[in-house]
């Protein structure tokens, strides 16, 4: 969905433009470094010859900012016992994520989409007295989009190799979260439920039966037990996602599987199901997500989590989105000997004041728990939020 925003809003840059930029940064190179090894390296990078190559570049983005933030709950845990976290966050830059592309030849392509973010640590956490943490925005990572290379192979399949940002679900994969809300859940971006966020080789066809169309998407991943941008044993990870079409209605089904340890004995499985339907102005969308990664917890305890969402988005007016989105979350993978359960129910409208512009009003209202009560946060957060796409 969001490569195809930016196919049609993308600005098609020629290549020469793109090169004289970094012709530009070579020069600054060599002029402040005085070795000259330094700054014929800096040269050689430009090779003359392919600045007059015809690559047609696309590049597009997102700009979020935070204009209200305000947190309003109490937090238990057993030394403080109850106290108030209420707090406002005001006016924030959240987030810039670049997305570049560009098409060397009928085969080859590239896509990279470096993520811009600055924290302020706003979402509050079981049992922790927070504060707002100044945080610089920095770049962290592609985990909103890929850095790939991308093969057109025969047979109409399509290869890509890098951080592939993995379709497990299509809530976090496809960046359908993205698109609805500002501050997501505890569901999308969480390699527990509904992410998987590795590197690797992704394999992507679709097929078409009669009236009935489905992509397939077959994986080849590292499969460490966080973001797996580098490998940390011999045992490959596998995954297989498909998506079958039929008018309205697709259904999401995704299993996973690798061992996740150096050792290459301890597994990590996990399956999804859900579906979307989408009529007139109305769409409707829920996954379900259960996983297990052994003994992650300790010798004796495997850590098993699971969890769905449900949201109903509406949009009531050409210019006006209305939405409500339920989560429950079970997730015992960070808390040794101890389940947490996220709960959140999220009401929110999209203004569009234009088609690539959104001012988001949403409500976060959470509870937040251990499964036998030692420690809870209970909060509702109103905010205020804009985010411009081009
Ligand atoms: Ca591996």
């Amino acid at each position: 969905m969001r490569t195809k925003a930016i196919g049609v809003l993308a600005m098609v840059l020629s290549f020469g433009l793109a090169t004289s930029v970094f012709a530009g940064t070579a020069v600054t190179v060599s002029e402040t470094e005085q070795s000259g090894v330094v700054a014929a390296a800096a040269n050689q990078a430009i090779a003359p010859e392919s600045q007059n190559l015809p690559i047609e570049t696309h590049i597009g983005g997102h700009i979020k900012l935070g204009i209200f933030d305000r947190v309003n709950g109490t937090s238990y845990e057993p030394t403080q016992k109850k106290f108030d976290i209420t707090k406002s966050y005001g006016v924030s830059f959240k987030e810039f994520d670049l997305y570049v592309s560009g098409k060397i030849n009928e085969w080859l392509s590239f896509e990279v989409d470096p993520k811009f973010s600055a924290s302020t640590g706003a979402t509050p956490k079981i049992g922790v007295t927070w504060t707002a943490v100044a945080t610089a925005p920095a770049f962290s990572g592609f985990s909103h989009g890929k850095a790939v290379v991308i093969f057109a192979l025969p047979g109409e399949i399509e290869m890509e190799i890098g951080a592939v940002h993995p379709v497990f679900t299509a809530e976090y994969g496809r960046e359908l979260f993205w698109d609805d809300e500002i501050n997501s859940g505890k569901f999308a971006a969480n390699n527990n439920v509904g992410s998987v966020h590795d590197n690797g080789i992704q394999f992507y066809r679709n097929f078409d039966f009669g009236s009935i169309s489905m992509p397939v998407y077959l994986y080849y991943l590292n499969g460490g037990s966080t973001d797996g941008f580098s490998d940390v044993n011999n045992e490959p990870g596998a995954m297989l996602h498909i998506e079958p079409t039929l008018g309205p209605l697709t259904l999401l089904g995704s299993i996973y599987g690798t061992r996740y340890d150096a050792a290459e004995k301890l597994a990590w499985t996990k399956w999804s199901a859900g579906g979307i339907f989408v009529w007139e102005g109305l769409t409707l969308r829920s996954e379900f997500v259960k996983g297990k990664q052994e003994k992650a917890i300790s010798v004796s305890q495997d850590a098993n989590s699971e969890g769905y969402y449900a949201k109903v988005l509406y949009k009531v007016l050409p210019w006006l989105q209305l939405m409500i989105h339920h989560e429950t979350v079970l997730e015992n993978a960070s808390v040794p000997g101890k389940a947490a359960k996220y709960i959140l129910n999220a009401p929110g409208a999209q203004i569009f004041l234009a088609d690539s512009a959104i001012l988001e009003l949403a409500v976060d209202i959470a509870d937040f728990r251990l499964t036998d009560n030692s420690k809870k946060v209970i909060y509702t957060r109103p905010s205020i939020s804009m985010r411009i796409t081009f």
